[in-house]
């Protein structure tokens, strides 16, 4: 029988100008019964949108900034490195995936993605913005990725909450950008205990699912990281 086929969206090295992506993403799919492959920077859009029809699912996967410009807003101060051509990729890929109805997994960068296409914004640094007004957790966490460093609320009747069966999650942290305006037709699944969204699905299609984390480096030691993939690959082997 064929797996059901996921597209990752790729890392962008600009130093090189290549393309590369984590393996554990990799792993962690075909441990949940998927097989998966990168789409390459520097497509022709016809091209994606021909690559993104063969796809059963799309992961958004974690990676640098976004371009302000994409949430209306300039560069702050402490905003970090942007690729344009993965932006502009990305975003592309995302309006493909959503008129085609396929399910989205959206993994750190990935929720930002989605919520910036669907018209939200984000904070471009979470420190200098929010460090003034209230005491925030560091999410950049100052150890290896395999541990978590905090908690998450999950919400009741969520998405999230059908997948892990859990109303509160240990996630890593890894970021210093995260979701300010939810985008329209998105609804927040987690909240860290400092207020941020942590994680946002899309209640009435078919399967979008973002997290703030990174459940890749948590799948083989973490019921609940394994359950997302798995979630999302049973998702999509029922979009075939
Ligand atoms: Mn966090």
């Amino acid at each position: 029988m064929n797996k059901p086929v996921i597209g990752l969206t790729p890392s962008h090295d600009l130093e090189k100008n290549q393309c590369f992506l984590n393996p554990l993403y990799v792993q962690a799919l075909q441990q949940a019964g998927a097989v998966c492959f990168m789409f390459p920077l520097g497509i022709a859009s016809e091209d994606l949108h021909q690559l993104a029809a063969l796809c059963d699912g799309i992961l958004f996967t974690g990676g640098p900034d976004i371009h302000p410009f994409h949430f209306g807003e300039e560069t702050l101060s402490k905003c970090g490195e942007v690729s344009a051509p993965r932006d502009q990729l990305e975003l592309e890929l995302l309006s493909a995936a959503l008129s085609g109805k396929k399910p989205i997994l959206g993994i750190c960068r990935g929720i930002q993605l989605i919520n910036i296409g669907l018209g939200g914004s984000i904070y471009q640094d979470l420190e200098s913005q929010l460090s003034g007004s209230r005491q925030i957790l560091c999410h950049r966490q100052p150890y290896p990725a395999a541990i978590p460093s905090h908690y998450v609320t999950v919400t009741p009747g969520s998405l999230l909450e059908s997948i892990t069966g859990s109303d509160r999650l240990e996630v890593n942290s890894l970021h210093h950008q995260a979701i300010h305006t939810l985008a329209p037709g998105l609804t927040a699944s987690a909240y860290s205990s400092d207020g941020l969204i942590e994680a946002a699905e899309m209640p009435g299609y078919p399967f979008l699912l973002g997290v703030q984390w990174h459940p890749e480096f948590l799948f083989s030691v973490q019921k609940s990281a394994e359950e997302i993939f798995k979630a999302f690959v049973n998702a999509c082997s029922h979009h075939k």
